[in-house]
């Protein structure tokens, strides 16, 4: 497959497992982050498989984004596919008791950061007709748990932008595809928990979680499909769990 996929938040998870998966099928890369030392690494590791280049930015300094991808050497500048997946969650506390320096982090990264990478990526596929944009949402997209309140308002407004991008590029044949998971075994729930390793580990004890193989698999099952077809939304959940707050840790 000779096509070029930018990925944000290629150092860690998902993206990460999804930048290894592409690289195996050839697909050429374009690896985002901020840990330097980590896309260093991901690029030597998969360089052996395909072309590989690196950007370090911060997806919510619009400044740094634009500048990023700006800077792209002139064989990455036609980029195929975006997979817009940066973003974590910043705490869980009640809405009363939130930190609004975690409710920043959020809007800023997982809403504000997939719009500005968007937003510098999508007038190349705009005047070519031609591109794939996946956006990862989360179960946290489709419904709100307690405590989640500000994490899950971010994932509903990638839900939405997700819908709208697939209205407003759907004349320029742009597929858009929103993929939404439940606990996926990631550094997401160390982020969460400001570094935490034990309340972190509980996340994901007595059941099996989702791994980020699992998710990897199932981006590159969606961006394979024939032009024709695009998979509107996804929403994939560990067999153990059946909602946000129903986990059979049995
Ligand atoms: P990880 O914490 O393992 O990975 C997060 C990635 O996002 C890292 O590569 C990180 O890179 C990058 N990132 C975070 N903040 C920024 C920023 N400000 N600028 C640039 N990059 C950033 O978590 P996951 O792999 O699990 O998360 C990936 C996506 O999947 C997220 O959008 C998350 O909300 C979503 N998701 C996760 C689920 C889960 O249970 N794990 C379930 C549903 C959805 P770096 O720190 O190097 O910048
Ligand atoms: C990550 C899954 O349930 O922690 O988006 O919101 S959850």
């Amino acid at each position: 497959m000779n096509k070029t996929a930018f990925i944000t938040g290629a150092t860690s998870g998902i993206g990460k497992a999804t930048a290894q998966l592409f690289a195996k099928n050839k697909i050429r890369l374009i690896l985002c982050g901020r840990r330097l030392e980590r896309l260093k690494q991901l690029k030597d590791e998969l360089s052996k498989l395909t072309e590989v280049t690196t950007l370090q930015f911060d997806v919510s300094k619009r400044e740094e984004v634009f500048t990023a991808i700006k800077s792209l050497p002139e064989n990455f500048k036609e980029i195929d596919i975006l997979i817009n997946n940066a973003g974590n969650a910043h705490g869980l506390s009640t809405i009363q008791e939130g930190s609004i320096d975690d409710w920043d982090a959020m809007l800023d990264i997982n809403v504000k950061g997939l719009l500005y990478v968007s937003k510098a990526i999508i007038p190349q596929m705009t005047l070519r007709n031609n591109g794939f944009i996946v956006n990862i949402g989360s179960i946290a997209a489709k419904d709100v748990y307690a405590n989640g309140n500000v994490y899950c308002a971010s994932k509903h407004a990638v839900d939405a932008l997700n819908k709208a991008m697939r209205i407003d590029l759907n004349k320029h044949n742009i597929r858009v595809s929103g993929i939404h998971p439940g606990a996926v075994e990631t550094e997401f729930s160390d982020v969460r928990f400001k570094g935490d390793k034990e309340k972190a580990k509980s996340v994901y004890t007595g059941y099996k979680a989702l791994q980020a193989n699992d998710i990897a698999d199932i981006i590159h099952f969606v961006v394979t499909r024939p032009y024709h077809v695009n998979i509107e939304d996804l929403v994939v959940y560990p067999t153990a769990q059946a909602t946000p707050t129903i986990l059979n840790r049995s």
